[in-house]
């Protein structure tokens, strides 16, 4: 793996927006081999699994007599089902660019205890996620992570691809303006015009999406009649400790 390294102009786009996509980073056969063992483990339905009732998001399925409460939503521990999941959450592009990304000369470090999944959208019960920021329920040092998103298919308005706000990164908000589960409340007029600013993430297979862990994200439902499939890794840098006795400290990380 060879991705050209990244030039000022995407680094600056990164630190301005908050989230940059590299297109056809992930080299095709590895792509591949990744859809392959990603289907047959949602098949097999092997677990851990999170699944739509456990995320209770608008539009999951109220309990597990509900139709479409099997329905998964990630594929959990993904660094530990397979080496090809390893091995791209460890390759040379993915640090290269975290490196840069970063920016303080720091070693990468890619956190086994968030994301770290294959994202299953299933058309018919998937759910709807709101407006949040990802480290809302992480405990490191510093809010300062960075989650690399993959696409193994494509990923457009019509199968729930990401949405994102420039910049809100950089945006510190009263508690007024989230519910009780940290999402963005929709009502308020000036989430609204905050969320006005959104823009559409489509990715085509093989794109990454790298996103700060501050970035305002959000995603919709898959209304075509094929799951979508991402794979997620989410990483520190190596001065930047998880909390002890947090969720965020439950398993070692792993330096790239
Ligand atoms: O695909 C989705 O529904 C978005 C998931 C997401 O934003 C997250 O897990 O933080």
């Amino acid at each position: 793996m060879n991705a050209p390294a990244l030039s000022d102009l995407e680094n600056a786009a990164f630190e301005r927006d908050g989230y940059l996509v590299r297109r056809g980073l992930a080299p095709e056969a590895l792509r591949h081999q990744m859809q392959r063992i990603a289907g047959e483990h949602l098949e097999q339905l092997i677990a851990p699994i999170e699944y739509e009732i456990d995320v209770q998001y608008p539009g999951a399925p109220a309990n597990a007599d509900a139709p479409g409460a099997r329905t998964s939503r990630r594929l959990l521990q993904a660094y530990a089902r397979h080496e090809v999941f390893r091995s791209w959450a460890t390759s040379s592009d993915i640090g290269v660019t975290l490196k840069a990304l970063f920016g303080s000369g720091q070693d990468p470090m890619l956190s086994q205890c968030h994301h770290n999944c294959i994202m299953t959208k299933a058309p018919g019960y998937s759910s709807v996620t709101l407006w949040h920021q990802d480290n809302r329920y992480w405990s490191f040092d510093y809010e300062n992570l960075i989650s690399v998103w993959m696409a193994l298919g494509t990923e457009d308005r019509q199968n729930g691809c990401l949405r994102v706000i420039p910049g809100s990164h950089k945006l510190t908000l009263d508690s007024g303006r989230f519910d009780a589960a940290l999402f963005l409340r929709p009502d308020l007029p000036e989430n609204k015009a905050l969320i006005g600013q959104a823009e559409v993430v489509e990715l085509s297979p093989g794109d990454v999406l790298f996103f700060h862990s501050r970035l305002f994200h959000a995603a919709g439902r898959n209304l075509s009649d094929e799951t979508k499939l991402s794979v997620v890794f989410t990483y520190h840098e190596s001065g930047n400790h998880p909390i002890h006795d947090t969720r965020s400290a439950r398993f070692p990380s792993i330096r790239l």
